[in-house]
Formats: C-alpha cells, sequence, structure tokens
C-alpha cells in the first residue's frame, strides 16, 4: 500500500488531521490497535474550546455538535462553603463547547466513513519505519499476515501508551514529567446535571468535578486516592461522596442514579521534545498529557493537529516545508502554557497529602483573592476559553 500520510491512531487527533488532509487533497490512511466500538467506549473529556470547534467544522463534522452541545459562558469555583462563578463570557467574550469526547469521535468516524477514507482496526504491532530517511513506513499485522504501508510522512497520533513515541527513544528526545499523589474517580449517569455549568470544587475531603454530556446525562468526578480500586465504590459510596464536597444547596438540588459507567484516571503532566523526527510526527497524547483540571487534554491535541495540517497542506500546496519545519516548536510553545495552566489548576483544587495545614491554607488565600480581583479571574478565564493557535 501506499498513501502520503500514515496516520497511527484514530483517536480525536488521528481523526481530525485524517479529515483535514482528505479535503485538502491529501491522501491518507489510519491505523488503530483496536476497533471503532472499543474506541467509542472510552469515556474522557467534555469541554471544547472555540479553536477545536472551529476545526471541527472545518473537518465537516461539526453539526450535530451545534445541535446537541451546550455553549457555557461561566463556570463555578466552590470552595468554603460558597462559590464564586468565573464569567467566561464577560470577562473573554468567548464561550466553551461542553459536547463529549466520544460524540467528536464518533461525528469524525461517520464523516471518514462516509467519505470513503481509509481506517484499519485492529491492527497489531503497528511500527513506523526509517523515518530519518526520504522514504518512510509503517509495518502493522492483521489477519496473520505482516502488511506495509509506504508514505511521504508518519503522524503518531497514538496516544500516551502508543508506538511513536516509543520509535524515537534514545533519538535526542527528551521529557519532562510530574505525577500527582491521586486520581480522579468518574461516574457517567443519566441523570440531569445539578446546575446548568461546571463546578469544580475544593474541599478538605478532595476535589470534585460536576460537569455535563447534555441536559439529561451528567458527568461527576471525586479525587481518589491511587491505591482505590474502581470495584471499590458502589454507586451509593460515590453520590454519598461527591454531595460531601459540595456545597450543601447543591448537593440537596443533586439527581443521583445508577452509573452507565465508572472509571479512575491517574493524574499526569508530561511533555516530550521535540515532536517531529525526520518524517514522524508526534500530536496530542503521543506527545504531552496534562492533568484533566484545565479541560485541555483534547484540545491541545486540536491545536497540534491544526500547525501539523497547515505544515503538511503547505508542502503539498507550494512545496514550502517552513511549516512543517516550524511545527514541533509552535506546538510546544502553546502546549506548555496548557501545561502550566492545568498544573495551576491542579494545585490550586486538590487536596495533596504531604502539604498539610500550610497548603491548604496558600489555596484558600488565593481562591479568596480570586474572588475579589477581576485581574485573577480574567487570567483564568483566558486560559481556560483557550489560548490563540
Ligand atoms: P487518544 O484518544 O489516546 O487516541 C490514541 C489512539 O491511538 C491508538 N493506539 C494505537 N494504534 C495503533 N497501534 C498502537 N500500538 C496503538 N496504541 C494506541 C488508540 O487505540 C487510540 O485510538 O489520543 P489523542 O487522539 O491524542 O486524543 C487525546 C485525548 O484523548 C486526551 O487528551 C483526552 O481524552 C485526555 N483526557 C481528558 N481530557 C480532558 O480534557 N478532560 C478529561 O476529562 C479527560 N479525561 C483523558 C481523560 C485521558 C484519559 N486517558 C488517556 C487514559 C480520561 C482518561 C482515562
Ligand atoms: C468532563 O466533562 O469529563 C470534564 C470537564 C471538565 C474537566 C475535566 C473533565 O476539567
Amino acid at each position: 500500500m501506499r498513501t502520503q500520510v500514515a496516520i497511527i491512531g484514530s483517536g480525536p487527533s488521528g481523526l481530525l488531521l485524517g479529515q483535514l488532509l482528505s479535503h485538502a487533497g491529501i491522501d491518507n490512511i489510519i491505523v488503530d490497535r483496536v476497533d471503532r466500538e472499543y474506541i467509542l467506549g472510552r469515556i474522557r473529556a467534555g469541554v471544547l474550546e472555540a479553536g477545536m470547534v472551529g476545526m471541527l467544522d472545518e473537518a465537516g463534522a461539526g453539526k450535530r455538535m451545534h445541535e446537541e452541545g451546550l455553549v457555557h459562558d461561566g463556570f463555578s469555583l466552590a470552595f468554603a462553603g460558597g462559590h464564586q462563578r468565573i464569567d467566561l463570557q464577560g470577562l473573554t467574550g468567548k464561550s466553551v463547547m461542553v459536547y463529549g469526547q466520544t460524540e467528536v469521535t464518533r461525528d469524525l468516524m461517520d464523516k471518514r466513513a462516509h467519505e470513503g477514507g481509509v481506517t484499519i482496526y485492529n491492527a497489531a504491532n503497528v511500527t513506523p519505519h526509517d523515518f530519518e530517511g526520504d522514504a518512510p513506513y509503517v509495518t502493522y499485522e492483521k489477519d496473520g499476515t505482516t502488511h506495509r504501508i509506504d508514505c511521504d510522512f508518519i503522524a503518531g497520533c497514538d496516544g500516551y501508551h502508543g508506538p511513536s513515541r516509543a520509535a524515537v527513544e534514545g533519538r535526542g528526545l527528551k521529557t519532562y514529567e510530574k505525577v500527582y499523589p491521586f486520581g480522579w474517580l468518574g461516574l457517567l449517569a443519566d441523570v440531569p446535571p445539578v446546575h446548568h455549568e461546571l463546578i469544580y470544587a475544593n474541599h478538605e475531603r478532595g476535589f470534585a468535578l460536576c460537569s455535563q454530556r447534555s441536559n439529561t446525562r451528567s458527568r461527576y468526578y471525586v479525587q481518589v486516592p491511587l491505591s482505590d480500586k474502581v470495584e471499590q465504590w458502589s454507586d451509593e459510596a460515590f453520590w454519598d461522596e461527591i454531595r460531601r464536597r459540595l456545597p450543601h444547596p447543591v448537593a440537596e438540588a443533586m439527581t443521583t442514579g445508577p452509573s452507565l459507567e465508572k472509571s479512575i484516571a491517574p493524574l499526569r503532566s508530561f511533555v516530550a521534545e521535540p515532536l517531529r523526527f525526520g518524517r514522524l510526527f508526534l500530536a496530542g497524547d503521543a506527545g504531552h498529557i496534562v492533568p484533566p483540571t484545565g479541560a485541555k487534554g483534547l484540545n491541545l491535541a486540536a491545536s497540534d493537529i491544526r500547525y501539523l495540517f497547515d505544515g503538511l497542506r503547505d508542502y503539498y500546496s507550494d512545496h514550502s516545508s517552513a511549516g512543517i519545519d516550524g511545527y514541533s516548536a509552535r506546538a510546544l510553545a502553546r502546549i506548555w502554557k496548557a501545561e502550566r495552566f492545568s498544573w495551576s489548576m491542579t494545585m490550586l483544587m486538590h487536596r495533596f497529602p504531604d502539604e498539610g495545614d500550610f497548603g491548604q491554607k496558600v489555596q484558600e488565600a488565593e481562591l479568596d483573592f480570586l474572588s475579589s480581583s477581576t485581574a485573577a479571574q480574567t487570567a483564568m478565564a483566558e486560559n481556560y476559553v483557550g489560548l490563540p493557535y
């Protein structure tokens, strides 16, 4: 097989890149280790910045998002029994779109299938080769046979555990990492959201988040120790715990119900540098991870794809390699700002077992300052709606 761009990974990064390339007349093939239903079963992010919304429109996959997504003009920080609203629209003139990653992925997959784009699912041992030279290729195994895709470029959109970053280890790759001493236990349920906007809660028992997927489906999270197992948490235990961590009137208003899904995700900050190795590019979670507190993971994947797609388009249309040459530096400049914001919001809102009462007091002072300072609220809002591309 031969294509122009071989894309490893059929998550949001790979699918978005595939659509944009196809619409620009650039041939591409996506290869994934698992199948469509498995990918759609992963419950992940829920908040889209305006930049990502625009890219889904550009990819021709934004129709259902505009019909079913919820535009949010603000969110709340709950602490010390009360709460402070961050007025995103008033402070920045921008909003965010609440629409689940699962739905984004489904819309992109449906669009690709409808247009006849090629995706190979259930491919084992996917491996990028010879990307430091002029003739890279990708191999994979399927149905007992080894297949080969020759290409001009390889896009490593294969997430944190994928083969693309593994292939460049020892070739000048530098990584930066911070692991947090807790995880998020998430629960999805067909119950109406407790509030029309998201609530991020700082509480002495630990962080909690009230999010949503629609007016009838809610997504809630509580901070848990890394040693906790999801089997230890009955639905009742989850509902009891999250209500304890919310201001009284919010807890009273909460509708509970059976979970559709429950899972624990560890929290990590991670950046790989650079993001280009010859004709191989890393994009999305393959190159960086943020803790979910700032809702930036999915949105950073989109900004990487913006820069990478623009570079590849210019390469094919104008024979200019300036865009692909600048990809890594441009993407990393935005990634590090989102890393900083996600880290700072994580530090502000969670209970840190080793920080003791001092850490707690500093958090309370910062939240109190935030409540009294429009400048501080504006800085938070600017980061939350998404920095410019
Ligand atoms: P993805 O979505 O991980 O997709 C990568 C794709 O690559 C495939 N793959 C392989 N394919 C071939 N061969 C292999 N050996 C392969 N190994 C992996 C995978 O099957 C998959 O289809 O990365 P992408 O596209 O870069 O998208 C990034 C986002 O998914 C990610 O940033 C966010 O979901 C992060 N994230 C969250 N972000 C938020 O903003 N809010 C959240 O609440 C939130 N929750 C989460 C998350 C990430 C999680 N992970 C990665 C464990 C919860 C979890 C559990
Ligand atoms: C979610 O709805 O899953 C979600 C929302 C906001 C976050 C993280 C996760 O910061």
